[in-house]
Formats: structure tokens, C-alpha cells, sequence
């Protein structure tokens, strides 16, 4: 405690003078574990940023949805209440279906190819969260996303009428299209939802299967590697356009450090998760046969709605990207 107060002190005094003199104090809510890849991105960030605004900006980071919960961050930058914080930006693609462009599945699945698709798709996703009052700071890419379940499947007739836990309208449609039956939990719940029966299955990447410990109540991985969802750092743009030029250059040139490092552990840990999803007792492999064919067909089925949805917007980004 005392040595953090004096930890700020000194980030403070360090702080040359600012408009009314002192530092800006941001709190910058993210909604998944602590010890997770992305949260610790986040903290050195932070530290970055103070380092490269020359101590103008000071965030404190709340992981865990301790400050705002998932599902509210995002409205809790637009309006200002935080200037700063961190989403799986596609859990919004239901107000914006241009969002879900990292969740097409099997387009892109390796990081080299999914942060080609980041490119295609930046121009317009900037546009459209700028329209929404959001500033795109820093984007970093989940492993590949697979199914969990409490048993062993081969085909769709082994996941009928199971509750399976979504994050956004993707992942929903493609529980739907296997026959089973959704409902939207954020990651911070999800050991609970497990443990009471809300959900008996899920996507994701072994990054959430390991910070939820949901060996615990799951026996089967398949790793599918459908796609892989990206958290965005944004900041309310009111509040990015009213700073000062050589502020936002040193928020950015953090904010691009810290994805590269987010980046390159999201991809240094993906084998780690599997094993020790493993190690605890869990089955861990590819989909095959039936099931991985079933799944490739509802690939195909969601590529082609996403298309649709999303009209030019969504054509622009495959362009871009060679598909
Ligand atoms: N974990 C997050 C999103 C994607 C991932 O790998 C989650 O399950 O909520």
C-alpha cells in the first residue's frame, strides 16, 4: 500500500505540468482474468504510457470486469463514464455485423494470416467505431477458438439440446446450426455458469478453458481453430481529440508495443493451454471425421451470412485480404 502511494507520488511529481498541472488519472476496466495474456498487455501498456507521455497519463487497469462488467464496457467508453477500456469487440456485432469480421470462421487461422485480416479490416472498423465515439487504440488476437464438452462427439447428433455458453451472435449461430441451444456468459462467469448447469459446452480458445479451470467440469477439447476473436483497447474519442498530439503519439507507441508483446504471448502460450488443459485431465484433440466435416459446412453457411449482413463493408474487407 505505502509503497505504491509512494510509487504515485512519484509518477506524479516526474509529471511535468498539464493543463490544470497534474497527471490525468485514468481507469481503464478490462473483463477478463488478471493473469491472463491480454490483462497483463494491459499493464504494460499502463506503464508504457506513463513512460511515454512523460507521466501525463496514469491508468490503473481493472481486469477481471471488476470495474465494468464485459458486456458494458464498451458503452461505459463511448459515454464517457471511463475514458479507457478493453472488449471482445465482436460480442457487439449484433449492432454491427462489420464487428464480427475476425469471427468468419476458418478465414483466417494462424496469427500471420489473422493480422493480415486486422489490416483489411482496420480502415473500416475504425470508421465504424469512430462513428460510434470510440478511437481504435490497440487490437491482440485470442488463440484459436475450439469446443468444450462434457463428453466425447463425433457428429452434431452427439451436441443436441446442449446449453452452450456464447460470446457474441457467432459463436450463438454456430451452437444453433450443431443443434444446440445458447445463452451469452461472459468469460469472468463462466466457471459458474459450469458449475450450476447454466452451460455444458462452449467455444473458446484454451486460454479462457484454463483461466476458468473448467476441467473441473469438462472432459473434451476439440481444437477446431475456427477463428480467432480479437479484444480492442479503444478510448472514448472525445476524449482521445481533446489531447494534446504528443500525448496521443505516446498513448499509440504504447499502445503498439503492448500488442505486439500481447500478440507474440497469445501465440507463445496457445500449445501451453492445450497442455495443461491435458495435464488436468482433459482430452485434448483435433475435430475429425463427421463432426469436422459438419463443422466446415457451417463455416461455409456463416461466411456467406456475414457477407450478406455486412454488404460492401464486408466484401471490402475480403478484398483486401485476398479471399
Ligand atoms: N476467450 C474469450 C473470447 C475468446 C477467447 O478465447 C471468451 O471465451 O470469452
Amino acid at each position: 500500500m505505502k509503497f505504491s502511494a509512494i510509487l504515485a507520488a512519484t509518477t506524479i511529481l516526474a509529471a511535468p505540468a498539464f493543463a490544470d498541472g497534474h497527471a490525468m488519472a485514468w481507469d481503464m476496466p478490462m473483463a477478463y482474468a488478471a493473469s491472463n495474456f491480454h490483462s497483463e498487455a494491459g499493464e504494460v501498456f499502463a506503464e508504457k504510457a506513463r513512460e511515454y507521455t512523460d507521466g501525463a497519463i496514469d491508468i490503473t487497469v481493472h481486469a477481471g470486469g471488476s470495474l465494468f462488467g464485459g458486456d458494458d464496457i464498451k458503452r461505459a467508453v463511448q459515454t464517457g463514464q471511463v475514458p479507457i477500456g478493453e472488449r471482445l469487440m465482436s460480442a457487439h456485432a449484433n449492432e454491427s455485423p462489420v464487428l464480427a469480421w475476425d469471427n468468419v470462421p476458418f478465414v483466417a487461422t494462424t496469427f500471420e494470416d489473422n493480422e493480415r485480416l486486422w489490416q483489411a479490416a482496420k480502415p473500416v472498423v475504425e470508421e465504424e467505431l469512430a462513428g460510434q465515439n470510440l478511437h481504435v487504440l490497440y487490437t491482440c488476437p485470442w488463440p484459436g477458438q475450439g469446443f468444450y464438452f462434457n463428453k466425447a462427439v463425433e457428429s452434431s447428433e452427439d451436441t443436441q439440446g446442449l446449453k452452450f455458453r456464447s460470446y457474441n451472435t457467432a459463436t450463438a449461430t454456430f451452437a444453433e446450426e450443431l443443434g444446440m441451444i445458447p445463452v451469452q456468459v461472459e468469460a469472468a462467469e463462466l466457471s459458474q455458469a459450469l458449475a450450476t448447469g447454466v452451460a455444458e459446452a462452449f467455444i473458446s480458445s484454451g486460454a479462457t478453458g484454463y483461466d476458468r479451470k473448467v476441467w473441473e467440469h469438462l472432459s473434451h477439447y476439440y481444437k477446431v481453430n475456427a477463428w480467432m476473436p480479437r479484444n480492442y483497447v479503444v478510448v472514448n474519442k472525445q476524449t482521445w481529440d481533446g489531447l494534446d498530439p504528443a500525448v496521443q503519439e505516446g498513448l499509440q507507441k504504447a499502445g503498439d508495443e503492448a500488442a505486439a508483446e500481447c500478440m507474440a504471448k497469445s501465440e507463445e502460450l496457445s500449445d501451453f493451454y492445450f497442455d495443461e488443459l491435458e495435464k488436468n485431465g482433459m482430452t485434448v484433440t483435433d475435430a475429425s471425421g463427421q463432426f469436422a466435416e459438419e463443422l466446415q459446412s457451417i463455416g461455409a453457411k456463416m461466411k456467406e451470412q456475414w457477407l450478406n449482413e455486412t454488404g460492401e463493408a464486408g466484401q471490402r474487407i475480403m478484398d483486401a485480404y485476398g479471399q
